[in-house]
């Protein structure tokens, strides 16, 4: 493909592996989250150089390099570690990226506090990023900046490289421009996309939300529409802009789903879940993953459907994350108060209704449980993508599972054909999407999952990037079909 002749410098806030220190010296593990899952496949298929902070304060010099260096050996592409202080973590990472952008890139201004130190920790840390990124690029590597804690990298480059080539992809929501105004750096934040050659979002929402606040706020930027790459033009600057769905590595989930060692898997873990429909649920712990919604939905199912008792059993699997901001450790607490009010309620004696799991699970183990799922939920309060979602259809080799799927994840633009869409705010609509899958015959199962299977299995990660990479280089064919806005439908046929 013609992206291929460039290296790919990827930069992320987190390097794709943990560094764990035990008595025997260091080790590593694969890092979670969605941009790691996705990324890591590309940078072992084509190679390259992957810079981002090793998630843990480390000193120069340690014997924590030679760990990195191997790394670097079995993966096939070279890690670069960016060192940030504990100061840095809190004020950057803990603030300005997880309370005040993450939150407000969701819609969840409430949970954004504006702390101005955390503004002058993010640029620090920004500037360092792009200190590394230049000290390490080439001049014809294609740099790739990946995700909201890194807005500004370009902007750093930029003093000191105009001829670099740089792109950012961001995998979170851009919201709309009622919601960017309330940010205090909003002008500074949306003057830093502009110093990309690229911008990335996941769907035509973020995108369009993007030109909207170019619109309003930066009038002196002139738009020209496009296909299916938009330009913008400020001053001698020229960005494109374009949506580009994120996808997963489809044939490597769906020949695990496959593989003798998950199929044993499956056999032991239905052994001790029972008969009932299984509905699975994977998330990070996370308020924009409407895992309280999902509960209340799952408690009104099981209220106004006593048929569902006994007959469906939720597995919960919550991957512990951002451990140190306290609104994850009361989301945390409030999702196991709700638990154990489902459990105190409903169980009887051969049946719990939530099996709720808050750790981390090995892929294999993973795999065997999104091939099992007979229900897969999905109830993001707004989410970029949701790779979940991609990745238990991955695993649905039989075809016998329904995806009840949000219609605020970046996701249902591509799968609104085969999944149950529901309004997670909507508690009991999100109860009565679950009778109707757990109701669903398995042919209809089979011809919703296979529309979904379909084209996750075309739009995979390598399509992804290839197809970013086209646009960057301004090589994407006439002919391709530009993914296109996604908005629910409604049902106003009594008002008419
Ligand atoms: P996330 O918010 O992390 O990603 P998501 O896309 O669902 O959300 O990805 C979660 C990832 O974690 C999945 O790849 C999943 O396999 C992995 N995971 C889940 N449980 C795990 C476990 N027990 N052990 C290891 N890994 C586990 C952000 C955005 C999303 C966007 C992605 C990619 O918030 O909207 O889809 O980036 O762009």
């Amino acid at each position: 493909m013609s992206g291929t002749a460039h290296r790919l410098l990827v930069v992320s806030n987190r390097l794709p592996i943990v560094l764990e220190k035990t008595a025997g010296g260091w080790t590593t593990k694969p890092g979670s989250g969605g941009l790691v899952n996705a990324l890591a496949p590309v940078l072992s298929h084509r190679g390259g150089v992957w810079v981002g902070w090793p998630g843990m304060p480390l000193e120069r010099g340690g014997s924590w390099e030679a760990v990195l260096a191997e790394g670097f050996r079995e993966r096939g592409y070279d890690l670069v570690p960016v060192l940030l202080s504990a100061q840095e973590v809190k004020d950057f990472y803990e603030g300005f990226a997880n309370a005040i952008l993450w939150p407000l890139f969701h819609d969840l201004l409430g949970q954004c506090n504006f702390q101005p130190a955390f503004w002058y920790a993010y640029l620090g840390v920004n500037e360092k990023f792009a200190a590394s990124v230049l000290r390490h690029s080439r001049p014809d590597d294609f740099i790739w900046i990946q995700d909201y804690q890194l807005i500004h990298v370009a902007e750093f480059i930029r003093r000191k490289s105009e001829a670099l080539r740089v792109g950012f992809f961001l995998h979170i929501p851009f919201p709309p421009l009622d919601i960017l105004l309330k940010l205090p750096w909003r002008g500074q934040i949306l003057k830093a996309f502009l110093a990309y050659d690229l911008l990335g979002f996941q769907t035509p929402r973020d995108t369009r939300n993007f030109l909207d606040c170019l619109r309003a706020l930066l009038p002196e930027a002139e738009i020209v529409d496009g296909h299916p790459v938009i330009e913008v033009h400020l001053g001698a600057r020229t960005v494109k802009v374009g949506s580009f769905p994120i996808g997963i590595d489809f044939q490597a989930y769906e020949e695990t789903a496959r593989s003798a060692e998950v199929e044993r898997r499956v056999i032991e873990l239905r052994g001790g879940l029972g008969p009932a429909q299984l509905i699975v649920g994977v998330d990070r712990l996370d308020y924009t993953k409407g895992l309280v919604e999902r509960l209340e939905a799952f408690r009104n199912a099981l209220q106004r459907y006593p048929e569902l008792r006994e007959r469906v059993l939720l597995f919960q699997l919550v991957v512990p994350s951002r451990e140190g901001v306290p609104e994850y450790q009361a989301l945390k607490a409030h999702v196991e108060r709700l638990v154990g009010e489902i459990n105190g309620e409903f169980s009887t004696a051969g049946w719990v209704p939530v099996h709720y799991h808050y750790k981390s699970l090995r892929r294999r183990d993973l795999i065997a449980l999104y091939r099992m799922a007979r229900i897969g939920l999905v109830t993001s309060i707004k989410d970029g993508m949701n790779l979940v979602a991609k990745e238990l259809c991955a695993c649905q080799i039989d075809g016998r599972g329904v995806l009840v799927l949000s219609e605020f994840a970046g996701a249902a633009a591509q799968l609104q054909s085969g999944a149950l869409l529901v309004n997670p705010h909507d508690i009991e609509g999100m109860a009565d999407a679950l009778k109707a899958a757990f109701d669903m015959g398995e042919e209809e199962r089979r011809w919703r999952m296979e529309e979904m299977r379909a084209i996750l299995r075309e739009q995979d990660i390598f399509w992804w990037v290839d197809y970013y990479l086209q646009a960057a280089l301004g090589t994407v064919p006439a002919d391709f079909r530009a993914p296109a806005e996604f908005f629910p439908a409604l049902e106003l046929g009594e008002y008419l």
